[in-house]
């Protein structure tokens, strides 16, 4: 196993200034309230350890709220995912597994960068490999961007097709920090703006689709998704960013852009399972769990949070 899963990093990313509403600040809090950590240490023998990055946190020192070049709060969510991204990378350097929970998917950009660096310096300039697993592609740039939020658009950062528009926002970013997208999969897209998917189809992305899942069924895309991240064999370090969006809303009601006809429970949790018998898999997010949507329901949302990190942790 490439990383050491007897050691698991968890890190609490309490943000969701890269959204347009707030509350899966409070995601995090969520998960862990479970219990699911402790059940995890007690049959694993796992050594946890807790990192809090918190939009309250002083030490976060965030920049004031404006709305900057066509973006909203770029500067709050460029800080936030720096500390993040340095965050990850002191956690995955020496080979520890990282879980990250959200938050909103802005984090993203701080999570990748942080595996991305920690897996270049561990392994000698090799490249991350990447599983996106969203309804949405998350790769819109400030320039086609609809909304201006930056939790549409870390996979655009993270690949270097969205430039730094101004000092101050994710100028932060080094070469180390950007993925090979040759090494990036996307499954569960349903919702893809039209300029992503012009984006998706100029620069070859690789994108399984519902329609795909439909089609072929979740393993054959499970295997045709692996197998395009590491088609030599070569044991490529994987990181799943998991939107809880990507589950259907029967699964995850409490999310801020739910969209129809997603991943059932049982499909999600075979992707999670995949990543972790592929014996790559070297770090995980959990994100876009808003405790102030469908608060009724939270529950359904949080128990399938906890099924796909366990599936994921092989516990
Ligand atoms: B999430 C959207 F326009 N594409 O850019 C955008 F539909 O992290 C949605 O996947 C982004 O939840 C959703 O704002 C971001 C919109
Ligand atoms: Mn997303
Ligand atoms: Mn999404
Ligand atoms: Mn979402």
């Amino acid at each position: 196993f490439l990383a050491d899963r007897s050691h698991l990093a968890i890190v609490a990313a309490k943000f969701s200034c890269g959204a347009p509403r707030a509350g899966s600040e409070k995601g995090p809090d969520a998960i862990i309230k479970t219990g699911i950590f402790d059940n995890i240490a007690s049959r694993a023998n796992l050594t946890l350890s807790f990192y809090t990055s918190s939009q309250d946190d002083a030490e976060l020192e965030l920049p004031s709220d404006q709305d900057e070049s066509g973006l909203k709060r770029p500067r709050e969510v460029s800080a936030a995912a720096a500390h993040i991204s340095d965050s990850v990378y002191q956690r995955a350097r020496p080979g520890n597994f990282v879980l990250t929970l959200g938050g909103d998917h802005s984090i993203g950009v701080g999570t990748v960068s942080g595996t991305s660096k920690a897996i270049r310096e561990r392994f000698s300039g090799r490249d991350l490999g990447v599983l996106w697993i969203d309804a949405h592609a998350d790769i819109n740039t400030p320039e086609t961007s609809l909304s201006g939020r930056l939790h549409g658009m870390p996979v655009a950062f993270l690949s270097g097709i969205a430039k730094s528009p101004k000092k101050g926002i994710f100028d932060w970013l080094e070469d180390s920090h950007l993925i090979n997208m040759k090494k990036f999969v996307y499954i569960g897209l349903r919702d893809v703006d039209e300029a992503e998917q012009a984006t998706i189809a100029r620069t070859g992305i690789k994108a399984f689709t519902m329609e795909d899942v439909k089609r072929f069924g979740i393993e054959k895309v499970m295997d045709l998704a692996l197998d395009h991240i590491d088609h030599i064999g070569d044991e490529t370090p994987i990181h799943a960013s998991y939107d809880i969006d990507s589950l259907d809303p029967e699964w995850a009601p409490s999310t801020g852009f739910s969209v129809a006809s997603g991943l059932s429970l049982d499909e999600g949790v075979y992707v999670a399972k995949r990543l972790y018998q592929s014996g790559n898999l070297i770090a995980l997010d959990l994100v876009e769990i808003n405790p102030d949507v469908a608060t009724s329901q939270l529950n359904v949302t949080v128990e399938a949070g906890c099924k796909l990190i366990k599936s994921a942790l092989g516990a």
